[in-house]
């Protein structure tokens, strides 16, 4: 390994990120599938997705000159028990929003790479980047696809976020992950609204049933009767990584369901009561939500998604 990509990589960790890998560059060979995927109407009214799919065909059109990949995993689990009467947020929004915890990190690291590549150029993404980022994180080793379409470490599960550091400097690639589910199908079988299919030959999420979509993207009233669909969550969806056997804890196996260590995301919010958030006025909801990701679903979508979990 090259004594650049070790520092990147030791530095990546120090960070706490965790896994960490490089892969090429090269444009994703899952392009396609994800423009069927659009094409198909799976985005629903996300139009961003449909959007910004030409930019999607190639990293270097948000970064001119990417030749590698740093591909990072972030940590989010937490335990989270459903409490009656207090509204259900995923994990990965329990705490501080992991867009500004894993930028804030991704730019240190690029900024390092300023002082030890001069002239090289970076572009840290996370989520909102138009960019695959579950294929090129799989390319550098983080993972491979669950049906669910998680990306998946056989050593740690699925709880964690990603970002990539786009960057010009040409580092030594990792070997991409292997694994796969096998005979299993409990995510299938246990999404609340049967929303995992297998079209086209590989295994899709169609986002326009999807409860996380329904709670955070959706604008609008739900269509009537789909609440119970919901599942009793309010903002988001563990469902089928709850029951994925990858995140069971193991005696033998210290990382799969690791808590995270990471400070910003145990600051866990306290939410008001379902009866008292579907009726929160703007000011409060501009406080509880400022920092979070819960702030994405907006007062009207928050407060839609509490009464639709009220009996
Ligand atoms: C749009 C989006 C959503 C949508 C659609 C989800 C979906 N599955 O497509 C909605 C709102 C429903 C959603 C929900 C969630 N999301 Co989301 N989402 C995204 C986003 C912005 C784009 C995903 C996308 O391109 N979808 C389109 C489909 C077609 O892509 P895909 O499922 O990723 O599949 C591609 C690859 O898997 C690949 N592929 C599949 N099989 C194979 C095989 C081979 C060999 C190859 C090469 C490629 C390949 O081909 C597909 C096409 O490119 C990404 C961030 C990003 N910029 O990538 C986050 C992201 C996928 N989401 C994330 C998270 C955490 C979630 C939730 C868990 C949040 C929650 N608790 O509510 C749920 C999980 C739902 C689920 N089972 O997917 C994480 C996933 C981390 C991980 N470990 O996988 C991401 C990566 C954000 C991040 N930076 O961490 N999300
Ligand atoms: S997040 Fe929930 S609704 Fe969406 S695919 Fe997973 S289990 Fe199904
Ligand atoms: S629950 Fe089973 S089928 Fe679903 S992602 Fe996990 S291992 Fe794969």
């Amino acid at each position: 390994m090259t004594g650049l990509k070790a520092d990147l990589l030791a530095r990546a960790r120090a960070e706490g990120f965790d896994p960490v890998g490089v892969c090429d560059a090269r444009p994703p060979e899952s392009f396609d599938a994800y423009r069927e995927w659009v094409a198909k109407g799976h985005h629903g009214t996300m139009a961003y997705l449909a959007d910004s799919v030409p930019l999607r065909a190639d990293p270097a059109s948000l970064l001119p000159g990417v030749r590698s990949i740093l591909a990072v995993g972030l940590n989010y689990h937490q335990p989270n028990p459903a409490e009656t009467g207090q509204p259900r947020v995923a994990q990965y929004a329990l705490g501080r929003d992991y867009h500004k915890v894993v930028r804030g990190k991704l730019r240190r690291l690029g900024r390092w790479l300023d002082e030890a590549a001069p002239g090289e150029r970076w572009r840290a993404c996370v989520d909102s980047a138009p960019v695959l980022e579950r294929e090129y994180a799989q390319r550098a080793g983080l993972g491979w696809f669950g049906k669910n379409t998680m990306l998946i470490d056989s050593h740690r599960g699925s709880w964690f976020v990603i970002g990539l550091l786009l960057t010009t400097v040409a580092l030594e690639p990792d070997p991409p992950a292997v694994g796969g589910c096998g005979r299993c199908r409990l995510c299938v079988d246990a999404c609340p609204t049967g929303c995992i299919v297998f079209e086209d030959g590989r295994w899709q999420i169609d986002a326009r049933r999807c409860v996380s979509y329904l709670t955070i993207e959706h604008e609008g009233p739900f269509e009537p009767g789909s609440e119970a669909g919901l599942g009793g969550w309010t903002f988001g969806c563990d469902v089928c990584q709850e029951v994925c056997p990858f995140n069971q804890p193991r005696p033998h196996q210290p990382l799969r369901a690791a808590v995270t260590t990471e400070p910003g995301f145990l600051e866990r919010r306290e939410w008001p009561t379902l009866e008292r958030l579907r009726v929160v006025g703007h000011e409060e909801w501009d406080a509880l939500t400022r920092g979070s990701p819960v702030r994405r679903a907006g007062l009207d979508g928050l407060r839609r998604n509490a009464q639709a979990n009220l009996p």
